[in-house]
């Protein structure tokens, strides 16, 4: 097949579209074996923000950084939203921790203690309050509760509980955020978790308004699991609000997303576009939620934009004239053959000419690479890491 060749629509809805970087990328991560420093990491909130200003220069398709509270904590979060202005990104989606506290060892929403109830809900209260100061309009929330052993706690007496702290939650909203709440089958639980699967956060967001919708992190399904089809009927309902993409081989790894299974991301944006949801305004936010423990960390993430934006590349070449024709005549290998035709094609010269048009370098990679920004952050950052996955 000849080089790829995108309509003039398909090229202005990749060009587009936008990724949304996360803070903790930036920092120190690793296992709860170890945590491996690396050298020049971000000391602060203004230096992860730095960092990822370098990825939408090379890339033009990450201009947001999701924060996290309290990874990201500073007494002056305008001071930090005019700093992101200025790097030419602006702070996105804020993510609330309810895992890192002691508190929190038998649960948070779902505690059977209501003090500990009311200081989970609380801290969302103080992620709203900084959504006011950035001009956020997501609030994350991932839930870490969940059980070890059977009998442990009532499994209903916390879904009854988790329900009553995510209203008080989404009443304090503001009109132009969402909640979304994302869903996770296992981890730091073993036997139970509080909202395991997607079918459990819907009910959840159905149950609050139509301003909480789903976030769909690719590492947090049992291996094996459609998660095209999970998008699919998101997307029906209107309540896909998020990704948090990234790579997995056997558990939530973390991984640059597009490592381990580029054709599921793939069949993932198929979905995406085929319901016309790429759009930046399409309600759904894509986000990267990724660690990076032993590579790189700037140039993980500029390689995980790459990964997104070659798939959603190949998702635009679908031939969907030919696709739904093959799918209406039952013509099996017709409608696979379109499928994997638009996935067979090598998109990286297309995308190396878009990135040219932009005045970008084609290759991000080594235009970071040449910038001599890994040099620059290793000298002057010496001493001090800024905590965050694992650390
Ligand atoms: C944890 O496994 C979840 O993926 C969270 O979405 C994410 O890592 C967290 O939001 C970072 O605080
Ligand atoms: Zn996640
Ligand atoms: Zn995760």
């Amino acid at each position: 097949m000849s080089h790829a060749e995108l309509s003039a629509d398909a090229r202005t809805a990749l060009l587009a579209q936008t990724i949304e970087l996360p803070s903790w990328a930036f920092g120190n991560s690793g296992t709860r074996f170890k945590v491996f420093a690396q050298e020049g990491v971000p000391r602060d909130p203004f230096e992860k923000i730095a960092d990822a200003a370098q990825v939408n220069r090379y890339t033009a398709t990450a201009p947001r950084v999701s924060l996290h509270i309290p990874w990201d904590l500073t007494d002056d979060y305008e001071k930090l939203s005019a700093h992101a202005k200025d790097l030419g990104v602006e702070i996105g989606a804020i993510n609330s921790n309810l895992f890192q506290d002691d508190a929190y060892m038998l649960g948070s929403l779902t505690h059977p203690d209501p003090v500990v109830r009311k200081k989970a809900v609380e801290h969302h209260l103080q992620c709203i309050d900084v959504m006011r100061a950035t001009g956020s309009t997501d609030l994350k929330l991932w839930l870490p509760d969940g059980l070890n052993y059977p009998g442990q706690d009532n499994l209903r007496a916390r879904q009854d509980r988790l329900a009553d702290g995510l209203a008080e939650i989404y009443a304090a909203l503001d009109p132009q955020h969402r909640l979304v709440v994302e869903y996770k089958f296992f981890e730091p639980s073993f036997y139970a978790t509080d909202i395991p699967d997607w079918g459990t956060a819907l009910l959840h967001c159905l149950a609050l308004g139509p301003q909480a919708v789903v976030v769909l992190d690719t590492g947090h399904h049992a291996p094996g699991t459609n998660i095209e089809f999970i998008v699919a009927q998101l997307l029906r309902q209107g309540r896909l609000g998020a990704f948090d993409f990234n790579s997995r081989f056997y558990a939530d790894d973390d991984l640059m997303v597009g490592a381990a299974d580029p054709f599921q991301l793939f069949r993932i944006m198929h979905e995406i576009v085929q319901a016309g949801a790429l759009a930046p305004d399409s309600g759904v936010n894509f986000m990267l939620d990724q660690c990076h423990n032993i590579e790189p960390k700037i140039p993980a993430q500029i390689r995980s934009v790459m990964n997104v934006q070659e798939a959603t590349a190949k998702a635009l070449l679908v031939d969907a004239a030919a696709l739904d024709t093959a799918q209406q005549s039952g013509d099996v290998l017709g409608a696979n053959g379109a499928l994997m035709d638009a996935y067979n094609t090598d998109v990286r010269p297309l995308l190396a000419g878009l990135r040219e048009e932009q005045g970008l370098h084609p290759d991000p990679l080594a235009a970071y690479a040449a910038s001599g920004y890994a040099e620059k952050i290793v000298a002057e950052r010496v001493g001090g890491t800024q905590a965050g996955w694992g650390a």
